[in-house]
């Protein structure tokens, strides 16, 4: 037996209404949240990528001073706030980056590429 077109139309539309609800109805995405902390007020400090140590989860970094580590520009290795930051750098690569202590050792705590 053949669907009769009128029911078919009727059934299609019905779908695409409730969909139409469902999407004017759903709430709006929610704001991505400012940064928090101490972070969003620290200034970014310059450096080069010199390796990237993806075993002990480190980048060294050519940086300049950090005032906030009271560090002056040197060679040195940052654990990683996050591991995503190992591959999305590689030696030779100028960078922006804020460090901080956590769990008592220099960490890169974000990191952007330098313009
Ligand atoms: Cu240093």
């Amino acid at each position: 037996m053949r669907w009769p077109r009128v029911l078919i139309a009727g059934l299609v539309l019905a779908t695409a209404g409730a969909q139409a609800q469902t999407s004017l109805n759903s709430p709006p995405a929610p704001k991505k949240s400012a940064r928090a902390g101490q972070a969003a007020s620290l200034p970014l400090a310059d450096a080069t990528v010199e390796r990237v140590l993806r075993e002990s989860g480190e980048i060294v970094l050519d940086h300049g001073d950090l005032p906030n580590l009271a560090m002056p520009a040197m060679t040195m290795a940052f654990d990683v706030g996050n591991k995503k930051m190992l591959d999305a750098v590689k030696p030779g690569d100028k960078i922006r980056f804020q460090a901080e202590i956590v769990k008592g050792r220099p960490t890169i705590t974000h990191l952007e590429r330098a313009r």
